[in-house]
């Protein structure tokens, strides 16, 4: 899901990845964009409007902030606005509700109610709940026999009354929670093609004779803007506390998630993302809205990225390699910061478009051989870290012999340090590294050492250096 609308935004961002200023017209460009990904995302029109405003009046209020690049700086109040539309909710039930708590799913017919009752009450057994189930769909044939099924599969009880009223089916199974300690009652109710007033009658008889304090609209994420629709339905005549978007693992272009707070005004609390009865996960907005980015965690990346690398320390690093200057010291300072930031794994996988590339498994960085090159290049006499030309065949066997490596690792080493360098040189010399050049990367510390390099002002576009960004 989110596809295109991920592929949209960080297109626009690559663009803008770069910029030294954040122009009026850069962001009208970036906004256009957005806006028809959004769109074309089937998120609501009304929402996109207001969604497009106040990114414009954000963007164009803050100067640039110093550690942010443009593009950087756009997503980021691109992602806090997103955020803002989802609330500042954490999904799940309401947090306080009497014992036991009585959760009622409604919605359309076939938007996953049943079934979302059975995950439902496994997730509440995982949490150590005791969950009761019962069914008021009385008029579809099976409907009864159906969470019965989805019961055993959940191991989850269900209440299975002769009675053939739904009132009198929900009553009864509060009384049966009540009687016998269970803690949770999940009412799943009948569907309708449309909304009909005998429907919402009777949900309104169910309502109140059992008192939800859950009422989760069952909403399918595949029907997109209809299924938002009819949920301001239900809220009005019904009410809803929360939404359950299902169905989500489907190819649902799932912009309908960032409209139903702003349109029906109550939050996601759970999201479907399969057939199986463990397939229910709580909402968590900044999950969904780094997905719909399809931005890794971009932000956070920044953030590790600035503690590490002193920002003079990479200014002065990145005229060094202007000017082919670039030296074995340099290169081991350079080791030293990736190792600061963290596990090399970890970081690549905040890298947006990296975190997926298979290539990059087999290309993965070795921690341990980073050691080892450390070690090589301490073992190097200060003369011979600053001008690498001088490390004849004697020198290669004594700085092996230092380092507890072979003459053959020091010689890789050199070798690559010499090729990195030219790929660095080009590279600041306004190439841009995209991953095809950091392929051609040597292989130490494996194609990974692109990251190595600082970032700076004269990079036009983005690949991974754009992000270790100084100013
Ligand atoms: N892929 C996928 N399928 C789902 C999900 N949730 C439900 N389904 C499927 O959607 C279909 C309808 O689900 P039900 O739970 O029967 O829907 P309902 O709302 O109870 O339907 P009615 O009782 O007829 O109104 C079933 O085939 C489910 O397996 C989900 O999150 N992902
Ligand atoms: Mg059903």
């Amino acid at each position: 899901m989110f596809e295109s609308l991920s592929t949209r935004i960080q297109d626009v961002f690559k663009s803008l990845r770069g910029e030294v200023r954040l122009t009026p017209e850069h962001v009208e460009t970036a906004l256009r964009e957005i806006r028809l990904a959004l769109l074309e995302a089937d998120v609501n029109f009304k929402v996109v409007k207001a969604f497009i405003d106040r990114v414009r009046d954000q963007a164009m209020e803050q100067t640039v902030l110093k550690s942010l690049s443009p593009g950087q700086q756009v997503i980021k109040i691109v992602r806090d606005e997103m955020l803002a539309l989802f609330g500042d909710t954490e999904g799940g039930l309401s947090k306080v509700a009497p014992t036991p708590r009585v959760v009622l799913l409604l919605g359309l017919q076939g938007s996953g109610k049943t079934t979302t009752s059975g995950k439902l009450g496994k997730w509440l057994a995982r949490q150590g709940k005791h969950p009761l189930m019962v069914s008021t769909d009385v008029r579809r044939p099976a409907a009864i026999q159906q969470l019965s099924i989805v019961g055993e599969k959940a191991d989850v009880k269900v209440y299975e009354p002769e009675t053939m009223d739904p009132v009198t089916r929900a009553s009864g199974a509060l009384a049966e929670a009540k009687a016998k300690g269970f803690d949770t009652v999940i009412v799943d109710t009948a569907g309708r093609l449309h909304i009909d007033d005998e429907l919402m009658d009777e949900l309104q008889a169910i309502k109140s004779a059992v008192q939800p304090s859950d009422l989760l609209y069952v909403a399918d994420a595949m029907t997109g803007q209809d299924a938002i629709k009819s949920a301001g339905e239900f809220n009005r005549r019904v009410g809803v506390t929360g939404v359950v978007l299902t169905k989500l693992d489907g190819d649902a272009r799932g912009g309908a998630a960032l409209s139903v707070v702003s349109v029906v005004g109550v939050p996601i609390a759970f999201v479907g993302s399969g057939e199986q009865i463990t397939d229910l996960e709580l909402f968590h907005p900044d999950r969904i809205v780094s997905r719909m980015l399809g931005m890794g965690d971009v932000l956070s990346l920044i953030e590790k990225a600035e503690q590490a690398i002193d920002q003079d320390e990479a200014a002065d690093l990145e005229e060094k390699l202007r000017k082919n200057e670039f030296t074995l010291d340099d290169f081991r300072k350079q080791l030293k910061t990736i190792k600061r930031m963290g596990p090399l794994e970890s970081i690549l996988g905040m890298i947006p478009g990296l975190g997926n590339i298979k290539q990059l498994a087999e290309n993965k960085p070795d921690e341990k051989q980073m050691g080892r090159v450390e070690a090589i290049i301490s073992s190097m006499t200060p003369d011979e870290r600053r001008n690498d030309k001088i490390i004849n065949g004697s020198r290669r066997k004594r700085i092996a012999k230092g380092s507890g490596t072979t003459v053959e690792e020091v010689n890789r080493l050199l070798k690559q340090f010499v090729e990195m360098r030219k790929v660095l040189a080009m590279m600041t010399g306004g190439g841009m590294p995209n991953l095809k050049n950091m392929k051609k990367l040597p292989n130490m510390p494996h194609g990974g050492g692109g990251l190595a390099a600082p970032g700076g002002k004269k990079r036009k576009k983005g690949g991974p250096w754009g992000l270790i960004k100084t100013r």
